[in-house]
């Protein structure tokens, strides 16, 4: 690809209630693809987290820890792909209505993981959807594992895995809080948000997450960025931003300047 694509991710917490199970933010995901719209990037893969869609169900069938032999969890592997489908046919629509050409790319149809990572991913279709212009529009899914039977994979293994591979300009990560923080904004008034951090920095800050466990802000932020390193490592810069907030997404999107977490590898 000539132009480097720019990986997006749409955090399952902005799109969906996580409170409600199986609740969209309507209003948020059309203001969203109003914002996609405007910015007119391309190429751009988009790729959407789960949010009271998939895990609720993901959780009850306990699909992430591989096939029991039950028939029961089988019907729990369909249901929890049948729910991001949904989640995913929304965000597609809205996107539609704003004229932006999003295609579904439903991860279960064509990738499978080894012990939950990634193992196969012919690229032949994306690619070609993304030459066309094309915007494909995946998800966190409940996909098939060589090992496992069935397992999740999670939306931000996704995006760092097709950053890596179409060597991205940039991954774009919204979120429902400001950024990264260096405790819990939400319970700790003197936790700051932190606007650039480098690999390096990230270490020392996993290292205290880990000890206190301070700056997991919504129990999935710690998993969220540790998948983004090999990225990082890479080269390609990960901004994260609150998309909850109007036009941050816009202003993300073109590069203007928005309050928000860059990680880079220096
Ligand atoms: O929200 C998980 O994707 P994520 C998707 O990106 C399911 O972690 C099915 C739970």
């Amino acid at each position: 690809m000539s132009v480097k694509p720019t990986v997006l991710k749409l955090g399952g917490s902005v799109i969906t209630n996580k409170e409600k199970t199986l609740t969209p933010r309507l209003p948020t995901i059309e203001r969203l693809a109003k914002e996609i719209s405007r910015a007119n990037i391309s190429p751009l893969i988009l790729v959407h987290g789960g949010g009271s869609f998939g895990h609720p169900l993901a959780k009850r069938y306990r699909i992430k820890d591989g096939f029991n032999g039950k028939v029961s969890q089988l019907l729990g592997f369909a249901k929890t792909h049948e729910a991001m489908v949904a989640l995913n046919k929304l965000v597609v629509d809205a996107l539609i209505k704003e004229k932006i050409p999003a295609v579904a790319v439903s991860p279960s149809s064509f990738i499978m993981t080894k012990s939950e990572r990634i193992h196969s991913f012919p690229f032949e279709p994306l690619t070609k959807l993304l030459q066309l212009g094309f915007v494909p529009v995946l998800f966190g899914d409940a996909v098939f594992d060589l090992d496992k039977g069935f397992t999740i994979l999670s939306g931000d293994q996704l995006i760092a895995y097709l950053a890596i591979h179409y060597k991205a300009e940039r991954i774009i990560v919204g979120v429902d809080v400001d950024g990264l923080f260096t405790g819990d904004p939400k319970a700790n008034k003197e936790a700051k948000l932190l606007n650039h951090v480098t690999l390096k920095k990230l270490e020392t800050l996993m290292q205290q997450i880990g000890e206190a466990k301070v700056t997991d802000v919504t129990g999935g932020m710690l998993r969220k960025i540790q998948e983004m390193i090999p990225a990082v490592e890479k080269g390609v810069n990960v901004l994260v931003v609150n998309a909850a907030e109007s036009k941050n997404l816009y202003k993300a999107l073109k590069g203007e300047r928005v309050v928000g977490t860059v990680i880079s590898r220096s």
